[in-house]
């Protein structure tokens, strides 16, 4: 029997899971719970890492004798660490602005298809890369991505996990080494470069708990718990701040067409490659809902759902990954101008806002589906819904309909199961994912979705491209 405890870290809050194998089942609970709020200092948006570790810290001490942890968590940013072994400053948040021009900076010095050609990610200024080139911090030894910076906090291990590396733009996906003349474009030295280590492996100890690299990325431990069976065709949607809709392929696809597409590779803690779209998922509700309360309505999800299931389909559309909305507040002011601007009208009410974002939301995804489709050549049969998204019943409706797929919905925490899985594995207690897959679909409550009215979907589905385009 092991037991283990898994760290994972969304943008608004971090949880600590303890998880215990025995015969043949995981059982596991939150021991605890902190919010993971955005500081404003030196004219940055920035991650409070030391309260962070020691909620981390305090986790440790509840759980009682585990014996490994591990870390998981949004892709992407780093801490930097000092000649000394200090950790330098507080990690900037990808929302801060100030990789907004990067991208247009580094295509001076390589083409777009060649930096797709070379990393595979899905081009977007928050990747690491344009980071990295708007660092103002020049003294610094290493860099650190997020879930690498907590264990090395704790045990001292100075390296990047595979998957989290993945997320940079830096990465060779296929020899799962850095591209090193992509990193050079940023002007630091290569000594930076933390070595890269495989997924599932113990990277040191603290206190005698053994500190794991699982799938540091948090969308490659929620992909690890996807619940699927031999003989499907699955497709996945990893749902919560953002959505991350995709599926495994055995190689990466650097088509020129697929970089059009806005497609991404990023790896997998199985060595395969998770071919996928990043979108904007859950964060528009999250942020609508912070700005009704300022406005003084305390609206929960539910009620908000139940004035959104109150409105006309199909009235208004944006798209959800314009960068408008990818920074916090006015979110009500940005839809009504994007609609104003985009011919629609106005959406008046709180409710038809909402409904704006979920109908938007459901249509990228099949917007998405269907450039996923047309790149891999695959027919999905199924779509794995994994994560918080799952407890939103009208979404998960909505997108068995815009897809005309069945939806499996959960598990909820897949996240944290991924992390628990890998975390089982390094310990010697489960084979490999598939096994863990086998024990997740055995024993989690999964809720199947049948497309009821794919055909509203189909006819509105032009009026969502034009008001995209
Ligand atoms: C999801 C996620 C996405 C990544 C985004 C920003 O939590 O990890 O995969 O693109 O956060 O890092």
């Amino acid at each position: 029997m092991s037991r283990v405890l898994a760290f994972d870290f969304g943008a608004s809050t971090g949880r600590a899971i303890l998880a215990e194998y025995k015969n043949g089942k995981i059982e596991y609970n939150e021991v605890h719970r902190f919010d993971n709020v955005l500081t404003e200092k030196d004219g940055h948006l920035r991650w409070d890492f030391p309260y962070l570790l020691g909620e981390v810290k305090k986790a440790i001490e509840l759980a009682d004798n585990a014996d490994s942890l591990a870390f998981d968590t949004w892709g992407v940013d780093y801490g930097l660490v000092n000649a000394d072994g200090a950790i330098a400053d507080l990690p900037i948040c990808y929302r801060d602005g100030r990789t907004k021009d990067a991208p247009q900076k580094i295509f001076e010095s390589i083409s777009q298809t060649d930096l797709y050609k070379k990393t595979g990610n899905q081009i977007m200024p928050i990747n690491t890369l344009f980071q990295l080139l708007t660092e103002e911090n020049d003294s610094a030894d290493m860099f650190l991505f997020m879930p690498d910076l907590f264990a090395y906090a704790l045990c001292g291990a100075k390296t990047a996990e595979q998957t989290i590396a993945s997320t940079s733009q830096m990465l060779d996906l296929k020899n799962v080494k850095w591209q090193k003349d992509v990193f050079a474009l940023t002007g630091k030295s290569e000594n930076m470069l933390p070595p890269i280590v495989e997924s599932a492996t113990v990277a040191g100890e603290y206190n005698g708990i053994k500190v794991i690299k699982v799938a540091g990325h948090d969308t490659q431990c929620a992909v690890c718990a996807m619940p699927s069976v031999d003989g499907e065709e699955p497709a996945f949607l990893s749902c919560g701040t953002w959505s991350l809709i995709g599926c495994e392929c055995d190689e990466p696809i650097l088509t020129q067409k697929s970089m059009e597409d806005e497609l991404s590779n990023e790896l997998g803690a199985n060595g395969k490659i998770n071919y996928l779209k990043n979108i904007s998922g859950l964060w528009l509700i999250q942020e609508i809902r912070r700005n009704f309360r300022e406005e003084g309505k305390d609206y929960s999800y539910n009620d908000m759902e139940q004035l959104a299931r109150n409105e006309k389909p199909f009235g208004f559309f944006i798209d959800p990954d314009e960068d408008i909305f990818a920074s916090p507040k006015d979110m009500p002011k940005k839809i009504r101008d994007y609609c104003k601007k985009t011919g629609q009208g106005e959406p008046q009410s709180d409710g038809a806002l909402v409904r704006c974002i979920y109908e938007s939301l459901a249509m990228k995804y099949r917007f998405a589906i269907k450039q996923i489709e047309e790149n891999t050549g695959k027919r999905f049969d199924v779509l794995h819904l994994l994560g918080g998204g799952t407890k939103d019943s009208f979404l998960c409706q909505m997108t068995a309909d815009s897809l005309n797929l069945p939806v499996v919905a959960g598990p909820t925490e897949a996240t944290a199961l991924g992390n628990i899985i890998l975390q089982l594995i390094a310990l010697g207690d489960i084979e490999d994912v598939n096994a863990g897959r086998v024990i997740i679909k055995s024993q989690e409550n999964l809720k199947e979705y049948k497309p009821i009215n794919p055909q509203s979907f189909e006819e509105a589905y032009e009026k969502f491209l034009n008001a995209i385009k």
